[in-house]
């Protein structure tokens, strides 16, 4: 049986990593899935859980700054780079190499989301996944970075550009519901981006624009419920569970 994968993305800071952990640790717990999450971020330092496949082992944002004489960003694209130079190394190790061994594989990705995810490796890494089982993509939206409506539709556009570039289907997650913003807000973004613009205050330059850019969110609108969770309760993770299931409905199976 392939695996299925689920590649979580999103902003910096968005709460990826703290989301791998506590999904990881609940299926194990709850389901008794044989889990394995991955971190592709070279510029990581704490994870808080044990990766199966570490890029770190391959090297570090450290070594690349040191090695090429770069600063963080120059060496994050590098590492974009070396990620799809390595990409066989990468997939002869677990859990690639053994996909059927496990039910579920999480993967960690960098916050510097334009030095991986909008580069060309991603297209690679990504190929190389979906041959080994079903994907989808967790876009982890940080309900502590949006209280206007602009915030709102600015992160819904990453969200539209992220399905454009990799052609997976990604699922929007809200992350941080215990310190959000403006709820109503991101339950609208989600469910009915159309009554945005009655959300609409001064927002200065932007007001003439947002009609345009909600009637484009609509027409973008995914099939999904809006899910706010909180990576720090772990009973919110049966949640994320739901929502993923749901979407490996359209294109697989998930345990
Ligand atoms: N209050 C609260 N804090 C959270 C939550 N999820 C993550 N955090 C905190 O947000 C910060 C960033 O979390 P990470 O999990 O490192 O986020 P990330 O998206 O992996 O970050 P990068 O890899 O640097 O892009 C940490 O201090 C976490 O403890 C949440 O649900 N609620
Ligand atoms: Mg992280």
């Amino acid at each position: 049986m392939p695996a299925v994968n689920v590649v979580f993305v999103g902003p910096a800071g968005s709460g990826k990593t703290s989301l791998v952990k506590a999904y990881a640790e609940w299926c194990r717990k709850k389901l008794l899935l044989k889990v394995a999450p991955v971190n592709l971020d070279p510029g990581a330092e704490e994870l808080g859980y044990k990766p199966v496949f570490d890029i770190r082992k391959l090297f570090t944002l450290r070594d690349i700054m040191e090695r090429y004489n770069l600063g963080p960003n120059g060496a994050f694209i590098k590492a974009s780079d070396l990620i799809a130079e390595k990409i066989d190394v990468i997939f002869q190790n677990q859990p690639f190499l053994n996909p059927s061994k496990w039910d579920l594989i999480l993967i960690d990705t960098p916050g510097q989301m334009e030095a991986f995810l909008f580069r060309p490796a991603s297209n690679l890494f990504l190929s190389k996944l979906r041959n080994i089982g079903n994907t989808v993509i967790a876009y982890v939206i940080d309900a502590s970075a949006i209280s206007k409506v602009t915030d709102a539709v600015f992160l819904w556009f990453l969200y539209v550009l992220i399905q454009i570039k990799t052609g997976l289907l990604a699922v929007p997650i809200v992350n941080k519901r215990d310190i959000a913003m403006n709820i109503k807000l991101l339950k609208l973004l989600i469910e009915n981006p159309s009554k945005l613009i009655h959300e609409v205050e001064n927002e200065g330059l932007a007001t003439d624009i947002i009609p345009d850019l909600v009637e484009i969110a609509t027409k973008t609108k995914g099939p999904f419920r809006a899910v706010l969770i909180s990576a720090m309760e772990p009973n919110d993770m049966e949640q994320l569970h739901t929502i993923l299931h749901e979407a490996f409905c359209a294109c697989g199976d998930l345990t």
